[in-house]
């Protein structure tokens, strides 16, 4: 499990190179820019049971299959399954935002998703759509405007839109 600077000392010494002045360059916007991320972590946690109900919700408004009888989220044992799953997405997304880096959501979470979900029989694709949805939900309160410094957050959620969609890439 990596985190920004852990990542940049593994890929140096793999290579017996010094951390390159480019890359330190970049650490050090990290670094500077590093209350933004905090905050943005600390609103989507402060978020996250609103962010999955309202992404399930959305989710099952438009695949009512999943809830209705046989459907893969139909009794209240899968419902709570599928609740479940969201929010530990979520939890490793959030987990990513804060080092800097997708390993921690690589490893933990999305390696050997997909064939869990394929020996469950449950739909990857619904998931993905599902992640889509807390990604949307999320973006809009990390990047929200009230009640904090104003500055520009777009190379953040950018980054924080690309832990969500490799979620969802890696079940679909
Ligand atoms: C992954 N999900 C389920 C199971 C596992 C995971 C291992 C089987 C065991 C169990 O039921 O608890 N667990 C989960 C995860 C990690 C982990 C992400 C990461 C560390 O340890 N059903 C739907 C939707 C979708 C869904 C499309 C968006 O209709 C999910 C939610 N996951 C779902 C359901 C089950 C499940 C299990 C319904 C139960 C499946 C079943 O028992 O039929």
């Amino acid at each position: 499990m990596f985190d920004a600077f852990t990542k940049v000392v593994s890929q140096a010494d793999a290579k017996g190179d010094f951390v390159s002045a480019s890359t330190l360059d970049a650490l050090i916007a990290t670094v500077t820019d590093s209350n933004k991320r905090l905050d943005a972590v600390n609103r989507i946690t402060s978020n996250a049971s609103t962010i999955v109900a309202d992404a399930a919700r959305s989710l099952f408004a438009e695949q009512p299959q999943l809830i209705a009888p046989g459907g893969n989220a139909y009794t209240s044992r899968r419902m709570a399954a599928c609740l479940r799953d969201m929010e530990i997405i979520l939890r490793y997304v959030t987990y990513a935002i804060f080092s800097g880096d997708a390993s921690v959501l690589d490893d933990r979470c999305l390696n050997g998703l997909r064939e869990t979900y394929l020996a469950l029989g449950t739909p990857g694709t619904s998931v993905a759509a599902g992640v889509q949805k807390m990604k949307d939900a999320a973006i809009a309160i990390a990047n929200g405007p009230s009640g904090i410094t104003s500055g520009d957050c777009s190379s953040l959620m950018a980054e924080i839109s690309s832990y969500f969609d490799r979620a969802a890439t890696a079940v679909a």
